[in-house]
């Protein structure tokens, strides 16, 4: 059955290096991985969309305004503080606020760098300021997506949507960048749901890297429960969120729930996470409408940065056991750099979801 596929080209300019073990390289998020998802997804006969203009209100309902106007003008800025010769890097930090330090915003694009990020991973180039939007916009229409099949799709669950995202956003907070991710996507797609009338919207991050940035945006509130399955921080990225007593605070305690695993953990470790994640879902899902699958696929056997052991059946039963909450579901693209087997990873993903629930209206199974 085919999905709705929210998808972009505006993307492409956004290409960066890394600095990482020893060299700079390409990063590994790479324009590529967007160009094999969608031939995947065309193969499979999924249904494209290209995403409305971005409601730059609902971007500001997640992220600070300065943080916003800062990822906008940051590389013209770079290039005239710098000159052109500092295009190769693309605009990054190599200064960060000391800890507990009161950090006062500095005036200059290189001193706003190291307080608009968290990680030296994501430089800005000429082309991010149209990726990131592009990708925030993708999230939001297939939020709005999910919202139109839900008033027609009657007592039924309507059909997923999926947000082909990159870059991707789960890492970035209100107003840091870091991880390869500008603007929250899956967090930009959550507050759509609720702005459009959700009361409670659940985010599932099932990424192999904490979802850290959607954490803190939510911390300390209760319309949004966040849940992530990743590898333990003590001993990968983002190092230091995602610990198991992080619960969220305030209004928002209880709202919050990690899941860390050992790197390398074995795939019944990862299954009885999901199912101890689907059961935290579900539990409160007399008061949840919606749901927002942070999807990275970096949890892949083969992936390069990650030391999860799944295989693409394994990202089939993920879609169906999600699919099982019975919500009106986004899927938002997060990681995955297995460039050979991203694809079909995905696509995995789709059918396993679309081959379960009820669905109504005219997606309905015949
Ligand atoms: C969205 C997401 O999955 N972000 C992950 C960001 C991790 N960034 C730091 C990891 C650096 C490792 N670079 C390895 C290069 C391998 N060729
Ligand atoms: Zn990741």
């Amino acid at each position: 059955m085919p999905v709705q596929v929210v998808a972009s080209e505006a993307h492409r300019d956004h290409e960066t290096m890394e600095f990482a073990r020893g060299r700079v390289a390409p990063s590994p998020e790479s324009p590529t991985r967007a160009t094999i998802i969608s031939d995947a997804l065309h193969v499979a006969g999924h249904r494209f969309v290209e995403p409305d203009d971005l409601d730059l209100d609902l971007v500001h309902r997640v992220h600070s305004a300065e943080y916003v106007e800062f990822l906008r003008t940051a590389w013209e800025r770079w290039i005239a503080h710098l000159g052109p010769d500092a295009a190769e890097s693309g605009a990054v930090a190599f200064t960060w606020p000391r800890r507990g330090e009161l950090s006062r915003r500095p005036d200059d694009v290189v001193g706003q760098l190291g307080y608009h990020s968290f990680a030296g991973d994501s430089p800005i180039v000429a082309g991010t300021w149209a990726a990131v939007t592009a990708s925030a916009a993708i999230a939001q229409t297939a939020a709005d997506l999910v919202v139109g099949a839900r008033a027609t799709a009657g007592s039924g669950v309507p059909s997923p949507v999926y947000a082909l995202c990159r870059p991707p956003g789960h890492h970035a907070t209100a107003d840091q960048l870091g991880g390869y991710c500008y603007l929250n996507n899956s967090a930009i797609a959550a507050q759509r749901l609720l702005d459009r009338g959700s009361r409670r919207v659940a985010v599932l991050d099932v990424d192999y890297h904490h979802g850290n940035g959607t954490q803190a945006i939510f911390d300390t509130r209760d319309d949004v429960l966040t849940v992530s399955i990743h590898a333990d921080p003590a001993s990968e990225f983002p190092w230091f969120t995602g610990h198991a007593d992080e619960i969220g605070s305030g209004a928002g305690a209880g709202w919050n729930l990690n899941l860390p695993l050992p790197r390398h953990a074995e795939r019944a470790v990862w299954d009885d996470a999901l199912d101890t994640a689907l059961s935290r879902i579900t539990d409160a899902a007399s008061t949840i409408d919606a749901l927002v699958v942070a999807l990275g696929v970096d949890t892949y056997v083969d992936d390069p940065l990650g030391t999860f052991p799944l295989d693409t059946d394994d990202f089939s039963g993920i879609g169906r056991r999600v699919a099982g909450c019975g919500l009106p579901t986004v899927v938002v693209q997060e990681g995955g750099y297995a460039v050979d087997a991203l694809g079909r990873n995905v696509a995995a993903v789709l059918d396993g979801m679309a081959s379960t629930g009820i669905r109504t209206g005219d997606d309905a199974p015949r």
